[in-house]
């Protein structure tokens, strides 16, 4: 009976859709059998038990043991199944695996925000590696959203204040809908995004290439934009006012005295240097306190500060 699961159901595009559909469809058909059941017995007696002399009367019946005992059995029976059937499918979409990739989502009115373990961070587009699982830690900077995907069957509530989690494996590349199912105001409607599902190799390249809004960004630009994002601004003035650390107010081209007593010439290398391991020199006068960004930033990031420091003459 597949026609009838392409007729009523979206398309499936995880193997947990697959398991959704089975116990969905396995509800559904025992519900037209009781349906189509009950349906004929009521036209049979109706039909069967109609009155057929003036004063003919129904005998006295007060119970049939047998009877009772399997219209109690089976239906326990019945719901029995679809309770445990049921019950190990919610455990396997509550649990992500160890290993899962893991993407921050925040909702916000009225945009979808996804933060990757590298730092990139896209708006209403998800892209995610084939066959790989990922697990979403989510949670609303204003009311409550809804993250729903029809084609995963993966639906649950972003709330302000507190994380939830959902998980699944793409298993067929290409988009596929992504819906807010919670009415969170006037732009609710609007609330979608798609969800691109690439192979791994095409993932890799779009994470280490950046998204699309910052690709076309030209260098000093992305700058200013990650030195406000990545919280540079909070230790970094750019007017040459001591902060925790030192101003970028024309640092390139001069020297640095750093801790040990040395001089340090500030040009692209030793910026480079500075970002990804801040603890190898420190500028005097100042604590270690600069957190390493390896890892977080691609490599045209890191270009990119360089060229905005640069440019703080
Ligand atoms: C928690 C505060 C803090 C944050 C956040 C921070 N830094 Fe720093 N940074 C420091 C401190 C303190 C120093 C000086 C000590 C040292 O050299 O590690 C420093 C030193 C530097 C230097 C060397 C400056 C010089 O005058 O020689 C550079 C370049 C730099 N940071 C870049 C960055 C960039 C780019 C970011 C954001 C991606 C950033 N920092 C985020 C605290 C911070
Ligand atoms: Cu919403």
């Amino acid at each position: 009976m597949n026609w009838l699961r392409e007729l009523l159901l979206p398309e499936q595009a995880t193997v947990y859709a697959g398991q959704v559909d089975d116990l969905f469809l396995f509800i559904f058909y025992i519900s037209a059998f009781f349906f189509f059941l009950v349906t004929a017995l009521i036209v049979f007696f109706v039909w069967r038990y109609r009155r057929r002399a003036p004063n003919e009367r129904t005998p006295k019946i007060t119970h049939n043991f047998k009877l009772e005992v399997a219209w109690t059995v089976i239906p326990l029976a019945i719901v029995m199944v679809i309770f445990f059937w049921g019950f190990h499918g919610y455990l396997d979409a509550t649990v992500p695996p160890r290993d899962a990739l893991e993407i921050r989502v925040t909702g916000k009115r009225w945009v979808w925000q996804f933060e990757y373990p590298n730092g990139t961070r896209t708006l209403n587009e998800l892209r995610v590696p084939l066959g790989k699982p990922v697990t979403l830690i989510m949670t609303s900077d204003d009311v409550i959203h809804s993250f729903y995907v029809p084609s995963f069957r993966i639906k649950a509530d972003l709330l302000p204040d507190r994380y939830t989690r959902l998980w699944f494996t793409p298993e067929k590349e290409g988009t596929h809908v992504l819906f807010c199912a919670e009415y969170c105001g006037t732009g609710h409607s609007v609330m979608g995004g798609k969800i691109h599902v690439l192979s791994e190799s095409k993932y890799r390249d779009w994470l280490e290439r950046g998204d699309e809004t910052t690709q076309a960004m030209p260098l000093p630009e992305l700058g200013a934009l990650l030195y406000q994002s990545r919280g540079c601004a909070t230790c970094h003035s750019l007017d040459g006012r001591r902060g925790q650390g030192p101003s970028f107010k024309g640092i390139f081209g001069h020297t640095q005295r750093m801790a040990d007593g040395k001089d340090a010439l500030v040009d692209e290398n030793y910026l480079r240097e500075s970002i990804l391991q801040p603890q190898a020199r420190i500028v005097e006068g100042y604590q270690p306190i600069m957190p390493t960004f390896q890892g977080l930033l691609t490599e045209r990031e890191i270009q990119a500060l360089i060229e905005f420091i640069k440019a703080q003459k």
